[in-house]
This record gives structure tokens, sequence and C-alpha cells, in this order.
């Protein structure tokens, strides 16, 4: 065993484990190991907060399928990654949040920066690797890297400062990779035995397509019983949209032929999803789950298989694999959705074609108070500012979505060819997710065309990472659609509220002249003759290394709310409030 610091343990495990970024911010908690990156060939970028280099990491391990990792100081660098291992957490991202901490001579003394680090990830983390003796420096990092890919998800290496420092004896671990098989025998063919008696099989592809790069297998499945697919909520990648099979995305904005031939199904095969509660819920007042359907459920983790839906075959496996076990299983049988296939085709025809029609004519909100706020505002409307940027998207463009009303509404018209293409804020829901997401996503990837979608309440949380973009020279597009408020939350005062508005107006700079001023490409856009050109433009600068921020005016009509499940209408009991009960 070759004799190392336990900082160079710590590098040569990430060189072994294929690192070639680190996102973060300076401390000195591990300025020991920092010191040694660019001799090691590892590039570390420097972002503006520590939010934006978690989201950064889990937008680079996003697209690229490897781990990815971020840094921080101590302390209160470190609670800022909060948020994004939470995010990380609920995209099952692999990222590794490496978190030095207080010094071990040190702990529980009240010194500088301390604060007790693993309690705070404990349930946003699949793995916490505590380094407890500077020995196992190397063995616990590469148990993280494994981990964060196995279990897909975050893990969190937690490093005692000072144990970066000394002398120890160590091998170097190499990546363990673990192949997963497509489920237990007598589950696959259980599944096998329902599809082959299926009159309407419907799949709903998943983020598991994805991850296990089974978009191939998931197809050949999907075509051999000529079985419609609808991809699962913010998953609009799983499945491309050109194929004749494709019927969009289900849950919230998604697409009403989704929700109406799944409505039909008497076979779901939810290949790779964990079928989310807020994925599921009904929409456009269609409660369209078949509840009477056989439901079978194919995912890695067996702790979600009938969580969220009654299910009748439940599959522990690889998406990938599973897929080709079914199709091997089915292949010599007699399959009843092969002989009616006409009839479904037909079916998914017409269900798509009236759905885009609808589409293409739903061109502003018909709300009251929507129809109110637009009526006299030179403002374009955001349906029709959505449908020009789907008109201009480069094909093979790589696109991160915020939370908000307008990014929601995007969901319709955002469809995807290739997988790794759609990076949504996930379940974890947060505003300022899509910007720094997406300029890790370019790190990986840095010939695709680059491009976030985000509301201008959740643009103020994160553009300054736009330095991060300039600095570092990471071309990235923003577009912010500008509507003066926090749009989704003002949804629910309008809704339920009786318009009373409380903290959602908001009074912006000109987000434009924001991003000049801090070195990036700015422009107003006002047109809706111009947003396709706006796109096109800001994507090819991309090529010659410029961040463009696209500041876009829209009106401030509103679509459907998010979470119509969970709110009421105000009904107060003490006097003092009663003026404010709404009928
Ligand atoms: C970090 C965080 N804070 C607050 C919220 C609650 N929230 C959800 S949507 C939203 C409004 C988003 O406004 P904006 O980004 O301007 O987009 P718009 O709805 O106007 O399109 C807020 C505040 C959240 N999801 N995340
Ligand atoms: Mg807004």
């Amino acid at each position: 065993m070759p004799r190392m610091t336990p900082s160079e343990a710590f590098v040569e495990t990430l060189l072994s484990h294929g690192v070639t970024h680190v996102f973060g911010i300076v401390g000195s908690a591990y300025m020991d190991a920092l010191d040694l990156f660019a001799a090691a060939g590892i590039r570390f970028i420097p972002t503006v907060h520590e939010q934006g280099a978690g989201h950064m990491a889990d937008g680079y391990a996003r697209v690229s399928g490897r781990q990815g990792v971020c840094i921080a100081q101590n302390g209160p660098g470190v609670t800022n990654f909060v948020t994004s291992t939470a995010a990380a957490f609920w995209a099952h991202s692999p990222v590794v949040v490496v978190t030095p901490e207080t010094g071990s001579m040190g702990v529980g003394l009240g010194g500088f920066q301390e604060t007790d680090q693993l309690p705070i990830f404990s349930k946003i983390t699949k793995y916490q690797g505590h380094v407890n003796n500077p020995a196992r420096m190397a063995e616990l990092t590469g148990r993280c890297f494994d981990m964060a890919l196995s279990e897909r998800g975050p893990t969190q290496l937690n490093i005692p400062r000072d144990y970066f420092y000394g002398e120890i004896d160590c091998t170097i671990p190499r990546p363990q990779s673990i192949a997963r098989g497509g489920g237990a025998e007598e589950s696959l063919d259980a599944a096998a035995e329902l599809l082959s008696a299926a009159n309407f099989p419907v799949m709903v592809s998943g983020g598991g397509v994805i991850m296990s790069g089974g978009l191939d297998e998931a197809k050949g499945l999907a075509e051999y019983l000529q079985a419609p697919v609808v991809t699962s909520y913010l998953h609009n990648d799983s499945f491309p949209a050109d194929h004749p099979l494709w019927c969009g995305p289900l849950g919230y904005q998604g697409s009403k032929a989704a929700m109406k031939i799944i409505a039909q199904a008497d076979v779901v095969l939810a290949l790779g999803t964990r079928l989310g509660p807020f994925g599921t819920l009904p929409q456009y007042g269609l409660d369209y789950w078949p509840k009477n359907a056989k439901i079978i459920q194919v995912d890695c983790d067996h702790r979600m298989l009938g969580l969220v839906k009654q299910i009748s075959v439940g599959v522990c496996g690889d998406a990938k694999s599973a897929a080709r076990a079914l199709h091997h299983r089915l292949a010599n049988r007699d399959i009843a959705a092969r002989r009616n296939a006409a009839e479904r085709q037909k079916a998914v025809r017409g269900e798509k074609d009236a759905w885009e029609q609808e589409l293409s004519a739903w061109t502003h909100e018909r709300d009251a108070w929507s129809m109110e706020v637009a009526k006299d505002s030179e403002r374009m409307h955001p349906r029709q500012m959505l449908r020009e940027l789907e008109k201009a998207m480069p094909k093979n463009a790589m696109v991160s979505t915020d939370i908000g009303n307008i990014c929601s509404v995007s969901n319709s018209y955002l469809r995807f060819n290739q997988p790794n293409s759609m990076f949504a804020a996930m379940s974890f829901g947060n505003c300022g997710y899509a910007f720094p997401t997406i300029i890790g996503a370019k790190l990986a990837e840095p010939k695709r065309p680059a491009i976030a979608y985000v509301g201008d309440g959740a643009w103020g949380m994160s553009f300054s990472e736009t330095l991060t973009c300039v600095r570092e020279n990471i071309p990235v597009t923003a577009v912010v659609f500008n509507n003066g408020q926090w749009g989704a939350e003002k949804k629910n005062q309008v809704d339920y509220y009786a318009n009373r508005f409380a903290g959602v107006n908001l009074r912006n700079p000109s987000w434009a002249a924001l991003a000049r001023v801090m070195g990036a490409e700015g422009v107003e856009v006002k047109r809706l003759g111009d947003v396709g050109e706006a796109l096109a433009k800001a994507c090819d600068a991309q090529k010659r290394g410029n961040t463009t921020v696209l500041d876009v005016e829209v009106s401030m009509e509103l679509g459907d709310p998010f979470r119509r499940d969970a709110l009421r209408k105000p009904q107060r009991l003490l006097d003092k409030y009663k003026h404010t009960n709404v009928a």
C-alpha cells in the first residue's frame, strides 16, 4: 500500500471514479485537498452560492449519468447545500455532497462554524459516509460514489477538517458497479401474463427508463404490444415525441391526449416510475387514472412498489432489463393487443390530433381574472410565447424548468426526441432550481444547446449564477418569463382568497440590463414575432461562449393552479377576521 496524505487519498479516489469537475465555494476546511485539484486535472467550478453548486452537480449528474460532486466550507457553506441536496434526492440524482466539518478535537466546543452536519442531511441522502479516521478517507469516499449511483440519489461524505492532514497507507478503491437485473422470474412471468391478455395496454415511461439507458428496450416493447406510451410527470424526454405511439406527459399541465388514452387502459405497464402522487392527480377536470385497470409497476427501489397506486404486479428491477425480459417472454405468445392494434392506433391519433388542435386554439387563459389583466396589456400571452419557443427549439436542446405558473404550463409545449433533455425541478419543487442546473448540464454536454426556463420571481433567487457563467465561460441561455409577479402563488389568491394579494407582486429591474452589467448578453423580448429568433440567436451565441438572458415580457394571466387538491376557501371563526371569509 502506498503512503500518502488523506488529501491525496481523497483526490485519487475522485480520479479513480472519473471525476473531472467539482462545484463549490472555496473554504479553509478543505483547502489542502483543493490545492491538489489542478495538479490532478480536476476542474473546480467556483460558484456564487453553494446552493448553485449543488444544483450544478445535480444537472451534471442528470445529463451524464455519472456522479456530480459539490463541496463547501464547514458550517454555513454546508448548510447552504440543504435545498440542493433535497432537490437532488427527489430528482434521483447521484450527487456526492462533500461536507468538511469542524475539526475532530473541537467538536462540541462551539468554536467557529460548527454544526452537527450528519442529522441535517439524514433524510435527504441515500447514504452518509463519515470519515471517523483519516485512514478511511479513500474507502469512505469510494463508498459514497458507489452508493450515489446504485441508490440513485445524493450521498454525503462528511470529513472532519483535520483529517485531510497526516500520512496514511491506503489503496485507492475502483468504482464498484453492480448490474441490476430485470426482476424476479415469478414477477416477470405474472407481468407477461397480464400483458399478453391485455386488450388496451398502455405504458407509462418514467425517469427509470432514462436512468437505465433503456429507451430502445421500452420502445421495442411498446411497439411489439402496440401500446400507447405516456410519459410520467416531468419526464417528457422518456419517450420520443416523434414516435407514433407517444401520447405526451401525464400530470400537472400535461397532455389531455395522454390522460384520455390511459383512462381507457385495461393494463398499465408503469416502467421505471414511482407513480408519485403529485404526478398522477386529476387535471383539467379529468380524473384519468384507470381505477379498474391492472397495474404492473417496475421500479428498482422495492419501497416504491405499490406505495402510491394499488398494483397487481410489482417488479423490482432495472427498467431496461425488465423491458427486455418482458419482451423476451412475450415474443412467442399470442398477444391480444397485437390483434386489435389498428383500433388503438386510431384512438391514439384521434386524441393526439384533438389535443394539438385544442392547444393551438388555446392562445390565452380564459378565466375572468386572466381576461381582465390581459385585456389592455401590450404584453404577450404566455401560451403563445411558449408555442414560439417550442417551434424555435433546437433539435438536441437540453431544457431545465423551474417552479412557477408559466414553467408549469410549458409542460404541454416541451417535446423531446432524445433522452436526457429535460431537467425540471422535480418533486421537491424549489424555485431557483432551473438556472444552476442547466449550467451543470452544459459542462457535462458542452455541445448541446442549454436553456433554462425561469419565472421572474425564481430568477431573482438564481440570477447571480450568471456570474459563474461569465467567470467560468459556461455559455447557457436563460429565458426569464417576466410577468411581474410570483404568479403561481398569486393564482391561489385569485382562486381562493378573493384577489387579496399578499406578497405576490414584483417590481423588477431590467433583467436584460442586469445581465449586461454582469458581463452576459441581455435581450428584451417584447413581441411574439421576436421570440423564436431571440432563442435561436441566444443558442447560437453559446457556440461563441456567450451566455444570454432573454427578458421576455408576458402578461399577468395565469393557468390552472398547482394545488387545487390542497387549498380551501377561508372560513374564519374569530369575529375580527370574518370579513375575510370567501363563499
Ligand atoms: C424556494 C421556494 N420558495 C417558494 C416557493 C413557493 N412558490 C411556488 S411557485 C412560486 C411562484 C413562482 O413565481 P415566478 O418564478 O415568477 O413564476 P410564475 O409563477 O410567475 O410564472 C412560489 C413563490 C417554492 N416553490 N420554492
Ligand atoms: Mg413571475
